[in-house]
């Protein structure tokens, strides 16, 4: 039997103000103890819900509880990937990607600009509130642009997600308002591609 555990927040590996000023202190600390925190609790008392109902042997809405459950679990996993996405710029944020994770991105989209530009839109496109993320899909070695809507839908259950952006607006509403163009731009500045082709390197393995 593995031990039982609780879902935890991660530390992030920078300080809230680190980030800035493409992401301000406030903003992310705001993210990371308020929102990202709702959904660790959200998934730990769903948890002890379906825990103590199973007890008890009592009745409980299915459908509901577990929906609710993929709802917080992807957002911890979203935010823990997205986390780690991003390193100050000019200390491992920025730039262009180096390594496979560059090779791919050229053999796939036929340029690092073409890959930008279609990873952009995906994001300003995701309606209401979702992700953009880049996944790479083993059955065909390709890299795959996938749309996240809320934190839990359009996901390629086997596709390993090597890169991704939140654009709820709790990410970026006290920086740039509505303007949801202007933290995709600013994202490029602090994008850390050691990480995604890191875990480009873990998925081909
Ligand atoms: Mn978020």
């Amino acid at each position: 039997m593995m031990e039982i555990k609780k879902y935890e927040l991660p530390k992030l590996s920078y300080d809230y103000g680190d980030l800035a000023p493409h992401i301000s202190e406030e903003q992310l600390k705001l993210h990371h103890t308020k929102h990202h925190q709702a959904y660790v609790n959200g998934a730990n008392e769903i948890l002890d819900k379906l825990d103590k109902a199973r007890k008890e042997n009592s009745d409980i809405d299915i459908k509901a509880t577990l929906k609710a459950l993929s709802f917080n679990i992807g957002g911890h996993i979203l935010h823990s990937l997205f986390w780690k996405n991003l390193s100050p710029s000019g200390k491992g944020g920025g730039g262009a990607p180096s390594g496979k994770i560059s090779d791919a991105i050229k053999d796939e989209f036929g340029s690092f600009d073409r890959f930008r530009k279609e990873f952009t839109q995906a994001a300003m496109t995701a309606e209401g509130s979702g992700w953009a993320a880049l996944a790479f899909c083993k059955k065909t070695g390709r890299p795959i642009i996938m749309q996240i809507e809320k934190h839990n839908t359009n996901v390629y259950p086997t596709s390993k997600i090597l890169l991704v952006i939140d654009v709820w607006e709790h990410a970026y509403y006290l920086d740039y308002k509505n303007e949801r163009a202007k933290f995709i731009d600013a994202f490029w500045n602090i994008v850390d591609w050691k990480e995604a082709n890191k875990r480009l390197e873990e998925a081909m393995k």
